[in-house]
Order: structure tokens, then sequence, then C-alpha cells
């Protein structure tokens, strides 16, 4: 059963998450951490690489031991470390770091003090009022245990983030391909409409009568429980658990049964309700009038027959898609290759994993014009933030580099950290000199709405804020968005010339597609960042173009679409 990355990033991060609640040297956490973060954002397979010898240490942040921990999990699916590091502590502890408000440190001294194993003794705990009386917690974090418990609780919590699903999904499509008498394969549903999160997966296939399809779908090695099989529709859960549904189709149908089965819902009832109109009935089998087909072997046929242009998937939503395509004025979306460079990256000078020569071959590689370095400042202490002078250092390394090559542009920039109280966290001198400037909150999340919109408002009233780095703060499926009145902050960017970053780094896209959309709907201008600290990361860009897509936006919308003399022009405020 192959290893997936996802798999060794997983438990490189509970080793870590072990190591630091039992209070390991942190540069040993570390090291976990950042290996689970190369293996997970590796564009290829890792157990690939160790059944073809290559050499794993040459990646970066691994070396010969975590190599050889790779090629243990690689080969074995377990490490044994980490059944070590499980057996001093209770194994559910890990769990406990889904609740947003505890670290490793708080888990230590809950299950030290209290005895909390899992989430049900934390749930109890709190309950209880016992939390309070832990030195460190108070009322107010026991209150956000409960919240946060409870939400853990909800069915919505247990969505798989589209990277990981796409990491799941590519060994099952590829092995169902090589069934016999496939003629068509799709991933329908969520997926195809990237969605950021996906229930289950959609998969649809027209076949030749006698493949062995299904039978091949619940016997693939990942599949850990088969739900039900069927001669047209089998479902199983896969390692991970996500479900997958596999439905085979005629293929003079497979056009309307992937419109169907695309989705979502709310679109297609508003397309169903079109037909009926026209005095057609549409449904998974195709377009029929007075119960003969005259439609349904491609989904443009579909969209023909109700008088509609063809919607691209990521806007199928019910948002306004019907009504545009109807009329003529369907977004012309934003594609990759509209991507001109990229405004948020960090190096080895910060928390970034590459020296600022790799970053920029990298951004070259990938046919760029130009790539903002944008290391931390000073108060995120965690990324060994830069003072003025470190930063005017590294101003001038830039000028060097820039002046030593043709090619790629490296514009400087910083990641500024707003502070509690709005300000900046360097000095206007120092900001004066950079290209742009990406002003993050990476602190004090917790204000009320008000404090918290006044704070971002007031930093935006400096003349060096440029851009809005991940604005609502929140992760996929993990953190929710701090409290923030986001059409007072939108209204402020475009009054004062600043840009709301999308973040493209799939654990965060931030803003979220209805973001993007009412950016965009109100005149602000977007740029798709990827934040990548390591090379491979700046390939994170597709993921933020398929979430600038399902928020509608054209490459107009969009800041690094542009040259740098345009975007020069562009963030410049008066
Ligand atoms: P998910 O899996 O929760 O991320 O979201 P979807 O959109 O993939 O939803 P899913 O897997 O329940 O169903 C796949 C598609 O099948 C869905 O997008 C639209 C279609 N579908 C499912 N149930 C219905 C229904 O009751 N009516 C209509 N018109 N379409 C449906
Ligand atoms: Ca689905
Ligand atoms: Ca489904
Ligand atoms: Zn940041």
């Amino acid at each position: 059963m192959p290893v997936q990355n996802a798999d060794v990033a997983d438990i490189f991060e509970r080793v870590a998450n072990l190591l630091e609640i039992q209070d390991a040297n942190e540069f040993r956490v570390r090291a976990y951490r950042n290996a689970a973060r190369t293996v997970s954002s590796l564009a290829r397979d890792i157990a690939d690489m160790v059944e073809n010898d290559e050499d794993l240490s040459e990646l970066s942040g691994i070396g010969e031991d975590l190599a050889g921990k790779i090629e243990e999990i690689v080969e074995t699916g377990i490490l044994e470390q980490l059944l070590e590091l499980e057996k001093e502590l209770p194994r559910e502890l890990n769990d406990l770091m889904r609740v947003d408000t505890l670290g490793p440190k708080k888990i230590h001294a809950l299950y030290t003090e209290l005895g909390i194993e899992n989430m049900a003794d934390l749930k109890a705990a709190a309950e209880e009022g016992k939390i309070r009386e832990v030195k460190g917690f108070g009322e107010k974090t026991e209150q956000k245990i409960l919240d946060r418990t409870a939400r853990l609780e909800d069915a919505e919590d247990q969505r798989t983030p589209l990277i990981e699903a796409e990491q799941r999904a590519a060994p099952l499509m590829e092995y169902l391909a090589q069934s016999s008498g496939v003629k068509q394969l799709e991933l329908a549903g969520s997926y195809r409409r990237r969605k950021e999160t996906v229930g289950d997966l959609d998969i649809l296939a027209a076949c030749k009568q006698d493949s062995d399809i299904m039978e091949r779908f619940v016997d693939f090695e990942d599949v850990e429980e088969v739900i039900s099989h069927g001669k047209t529709k089998s479902s199983v859960v896969l390692r991970g658990d996500l479900q997958v549904d596999l439905r085979v189709v005629p293929r003079v149908a497979f056009g309307a049964a992937l419109h169907y089965f695309t989705g979502s819902k709310a679109h297609n009832i508003a397309v169903r309700k079109i037909g009926v109109q026209k005095g057609l009935k549409i449904n998974e089998y195709g377009v029929f009038k007075d119960e003969e087909r005259i439609a349904g072997e491609t989904e443009e046929e579909v969209f023909e027959q109700v008088d509609l242009l063809y919607i691209e998937p990521e806007l199928r939503e019910d948002r306004g898609e019907i009504e545009a395509a109807r009329e003529d004025r369907l977004p012309k979306l934003i594609t990759l290759d509209d991507i001109r460079g990229d405004l948020q990256s960090h190096t080895d000078e910060t928390d970034g994993r590459a020296a600022l020569e790799e970053m920029a071959d990298a951004a070259e590689a990938l046919g760029y014009d130009y790539l903002a370095v944008t290391d931390h400042s000073k108060n995120v202490t965690m990324a060994k933030g830069m003072d003025a002078g470190r930063l005017g250092k590294q101003i001038d390394a830039i000028d060097r580099f820039n002046d030593g090559r043709d090619g790629i542009r490296i514009l400087k920039g910083c990641e500024v950290d707003i502070l509690e109280d709005g300000s900046l966290d360097l000095p206007d001198d120092i900001l004066k000199r950079l290209d742009l400037t990406v002003c993050s909150i990476h602190y004090n999340r917790n204000l009320s709405r008000k404090k918290q919109t006044e704070r971002v408002l007031r930093a935006m009233d400096n003349p060096n804020f440029n851009i809005f780095g991940h604005p609502t703060g929140r992760l996929v499926a993990g953190r929710p968005p701090y409290e923030i009145d986001l059409e007072r902050i939108l209204e402020a960017a475009k009054e004062r010339g600043c840009v709301m970053e999308l973040n493209a780094h799939p654990k965060r896209l931030d803003l979220s597609d209805l973001q993007c959309k009412m950016a965009m709907e109100m005149g602000v201008m977007l740029v798709i960042s990827t934040d990548a600290h390591q090379p491979d990361e700046l390939n994170f860009m597709r993921c933020g173009v398929e979430q600038a897509r399902r928020g509608w936006l054209e490459p107009e919308n969009v800041l690094n679409t542009r040259s740098w003399d345009e975007v020069r022009k562009l963030l410049k405020r008066d």
C-alpha cells in the first residue's frame, strides 16, 4: 500500500506535537515540523523517490536522520519513534491540537494538572469549570474551549481540504484509468468546482459493458471500507476517512451525468427550472423532450438546450452565473498563465527555508518577471523577524542581486507585522526604501470586532501600507477567522489605494471565494500571492488562482497579472 506524502507529513506533525507536549528541545521540534512541510508541499511522490533510491537528504530540511525515517515510513507505513512517544503519552493528546486556543504547552499543563487525555476529558473539564483553576488559564479560555469543542463535533469540520483530497485522489484516478474498457473518467462534485474543502469525491466513468472498473475500485489498496458495491454505483472509504462514490454511466449520457454530479445542487436546480419552462426534463441521464433524449453526450449540449453559454465548474454555485450566462456577461476568468510574478515570499533570512538566489531561480523557472521577497519584521520573533538594520542589509543585497543579473527581478519587500495599536512594526524611513509592503496580523487575534477593524484601518492610514496580507487569518478546515468588519476594510482599501491579498497557500486561501467576489464587486484590487517559504511552494499559485476563479476574478482584478512597471504605478499612494 503506497504511503502518500500526506501520511508522512502527518506522522512528522504528530511526532513534533508529542515532543513539544513533552517539552523537548525546540530545534528538534522544529526539524520535524519543517520536514512535514517539505514533504507535504513536494511536487513528487515521496514513495517513488524512496523506491528509486534517490537521496532524500538533498531535500531542504531533511538530513540523514530524517531521510532514514521517511524510508522507514514508506517501507513500513509507520514510524517506530511515534509508537514509542505514544506509549509515553496518551495517544489522543494529539487531537487536542485541533482546539485552536491550545498549543502543546497548554496541553501539557492540562494533562499534568487535570489528567486530561482526550477531547471528551477536555469538554467535561470545561463544563465543570475546572480549567479556569489551572495556572495560565482563565474563564475566557475556558469558554473558548467549550465553544471550540462544540464546533468540532459538527460535521462541517469533517470536510477534507482540497489539497489533501488531490493527493488521495491522484493514485486512485491513475489506477482506475487502467481498468479495461474505460472510455471516459472524470472527478465531478465539489472537487471539480475546486471548492476549498470536499465532503466526498464523486467519480464518473463511461465504459464498455464488460469493464472490470467496479471490481478494481473496491479492491483498491487504499480502500479501508466498502460501503456499497453495485454494477453502476459503489462507495468506499479511503484511508484518511475520505468517502468516494464511483458511478458508471452510459456514454450517450456522460455530459448530462457530469453536469448533474458536478453540481452544485443549487446550480442544478436552477438549470432544471429553466428546462421545465421550456418543456424539457433535465436529469443525470440527459435532456428529454417528450421522453426522447435530445442531448446529454457533452455538458455543452446540456447548456445549449437551456440557452446558456458554457459555465465553468468553479462558477456553478447559483451565485448569479445562470443570469450571466444567459446575458453573455460571464467573467473571463483568470488562469495560471495570466500570472506574471509573486508578491509574497520568504527566505532563510527569516523563517523561509531557501536562500534568495534559490527562490529567484525557482520563480524564474516559472517564467515570472518578478518575485517580491517579503521576510518578516522584528515583532514576529518566532520567525526570526528583522529589525531595520537587517532589513537595510537585505535591501542592499537585493540591489546587488538585481544589478548582477538579467531576467527575473527581485522586489524589495517586507511582511510588516501590524501591532496591536495599528502601528507598523518598522519605522517609516526604512519602509520607504522598499518596493512594497505586505502588512499582516500575527498576534492579538482576539480583539473585539471594533478594535480589530480600527487596528487595521489605522495601519492602512500609513502611506507605506500596500498589501493587506492573509486578511482574515483563517486556516482552511482549521482556525476560524478573527473578528473583523471586512466590508469597512474593503472600502478603506479602495479609498487609500491598498491591495487585498488572496493568500494562495492551500491551508490559508485567505480571502475566501465569496470575499474575493465582494472585493471585486467593490472595485478593490486583489493580488494572488503564495507566501512561499521554500521554492516548491511557489507552485501554490495554482491553488490561489482556483480560488480566485471561484470568486469570479478576471485578470484585470488581480495586480500580479501586470508587468512590474504597471504594478509599481498601481501601488503608488499619494
Ligand atoms: P461535497 O461532497 O459536500 O463537497 O459537495 P458536492 O457538491 O460534491 O455534493 P455531493 O457529493 O453530495 O453530490 C455531488 C453532486 O451531485 C452535487 O454537487 C449535485 C448533485 N446532487 C446531489 N444530490 C442532489 C439533489 O438532490 N438534487 C440535485 N439537483 N443534484 C444533486
Ligand atoms: Ca462530493
Ligand atoms: Ca457524493
Ligand atoms: Zn504571515
